[in-house]
């Protein structure tokens, strides 16, 4: 099956122009002058279908690299199955997802490994990879990771939040950054100062403080940006790399950037929650309604203009990567914490708003085009090792293709563009510059005239190579 996507301007991360893309099966052939004789041949009449972008942005397929589909978390399961999620994800023109595997304390890390596999194949709309969370970390999970490496998953997350389920110390951390330095792994942290968030905690709810904006004050800058600080320091001593998940707080921000400016290979990662949403106005929301919004790390003051920082790191190449940290529940699970905000489900739906949400940061004179595409797409591929396949439009690229109504508008919000299984969205209201007009699927159709064309099951699990920062 051979594709042309003609008159469109093709954007990649770096540079923009007037160009046709051919697409021969899975991947992409050539990108062409426009017209369809560049190669002396009349090529709209050869190919089998023609789509025309004329006035539209032909992008690289966007990549998640931060999902939890059916997490099991806080005594629930996240609600986005990988078959709901990965067809909003579709929706929103992600192509790509890196999703968790979750091995909490006392799991095996390679069972859980494989259970991740028995979930997703079969059952996904676009491909996907995975990272595996280390909780308690031991010797045995050390062994783990460099079997894991070698199945593709070449990055793994630790938590400094999160005791007794999640939480690993110190001492485990540095274990698992050392054997990450030998294996030429990435080592993705939750930073965040688990004890002392437990500590603000009991205090907050024995003084009556239960409501969902109490989550956001119990957890406060301090604590991400002395837990990113001690990450960054013992990346330091091990020679690792470090890719610091969740970004939410400006000082957490300047801590990365500092360890940049000192030539440490520290990456930021933050999510569209953190650039625009509020511990004032969402999470303050009257009654249980902020629990719409708990998520950890927590939104961040609009007074204190971390939202501002964020957006001006991302511009300035101080933070790297946008992804969502999808992780869905709906209010019927986010209710288990009525009258104790601690037992509220942490996480945000957003995998269907990223490539949107984010398009407004061009539209507002943020970030550039080619930025957008380079933090949505092609910065996490690199950064997970998936570049060349994914993240970019060019010959022997998959054929993941969005092509991007900038005249578009999208109305986000429940019975509006809303494909997450999730009754509730976080993004209720905001109103889009642009559209997500059609998307290709390694060559495959899976949206067109505002309609799901793919299937469960096309997605395909996608091996990872080592990140391509390190190389
Ligand atoms: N943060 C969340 O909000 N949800 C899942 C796990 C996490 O770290
Ligand atoms: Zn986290
Ligand atoms: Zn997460």
């Amino acid at each position: 099956m051979k594709t042309l996507i003609t008159g469109g301007t093709v954007v990649n991360s770096t540079g923009r122009g007037a160009a046709d893309v051919l697409i021969d099966g899975e991947t992409i052939a050539a990108l062409l002058a426009p017209g369809s004789t560049a190669l002396g041949v009349d090529l709209v009449g050869s190919v089998d279908a023609v789509i025309d972008a004329t006035g539209k942005y032909v992008i690289p397929g966007g990549v998640d690299a931060h999902t939890h589909m059916e997490m099991p978390f806080g005594g629930t399961f996240a609600s986005d199955t990988f078959e709901t999620g990965t067809t909003a994800a579709a929706w929103g023109g992600t192509t790509t997802i890196v999703d968790f595997v979750v091995q909490y304390a006392g799991e095996n890390p390679l069972d859980q490994y494989a259970l991740w596999h028995e979930k997703a194949a079969g059952n996904c709309a676009i491909d996907y990879g995975f990272h595996q969370i280390l909780s308690d970390v031991q010797d045995s999970s050390l062994d783990a990771m460099d079997e894991l490496v070698a199945e593709g998953v070449t990055s793994f997350k630790l938590f400094m939040a999160y005791k007794g389920v999640l939480l690993s110390d110190d001492g485990q951390i540095v274990k698992a950054m050392q054997r990450a330095a030998q294996n030429g792994s990435m080592i993705m942290m939750h930073a965040e100062n688990g004890s002392v968030i437990d500590l603000l905690v009991q205090q907050s709810l024995a003084r009556g403080d239960t409501a969902p904006y109490f989550h956001g004050l119990t957890r406060p800058w301090q604590v991400e940006e002395e837990a990113t600080h001690r990450a960054i320091m013992l990346a330091n001593l091990t020679g690792a790399p470090l890719y610091v998940v969740h970004v939410s707080a400006k000082q957490a921000a300047e801590q990365i950037a500092r360890a940049r400016d000192g030539g440490q290979n520290v990456f930021g990662e933050t999510c569209p929650q953190y650039l625009y949403l509020s511990l004032e106005e969402q999470l303050g929301a009257p009654g249980f309604e902020g629990a719409k919004w708990v998520c950890s790390t927590p939104l961040r003051s609009r007074a204190e203009r971390h939202q501002d920082h964020l957006w001006q790191s991302l511009r300035t190449n101080d933070l790297q990567v946008v992804s969502t940290d999808h992780c869905p529940f709906c209010l019927t699970q986010k209710q288990r914490g009525i009258g104790d905000f601690s037992k509220i489900p942490n996480g945000i739906g957003s995998v269907e708003h990223r490539l949107d949400l984010l398009y407004q940061g061009v539209v507002t004179g943020r970030i550039s085009l080619e930025r957008w595409i380079e933090i949505c797409a092609t910065t996490p591929a690199r950064m997970f090792g998936l570049y060349g396949r994914k993240g970019v439009l060019a010959p022997g690229a998959d054929a993941d293709v969005v092509i991007y109504d900038p005249a578009g508008h999208t109305s986000i919000g429940l019975g509006k563009t809303h494909h997450m299984n999730l009754d509730y969205s976080a993004w209720e209201g905001f109103e889009i510059d642009g559209h997500v007009e059609t998307v290709l699927s390694r060559g495959e159709v899976v949206i067109a005239d505002g309609e799901f064309r793919g299937h469960a099951g096309h997605g395909r699990y996608v091996k990872r190579e080592l990140s391509q920062y390190l190389i």
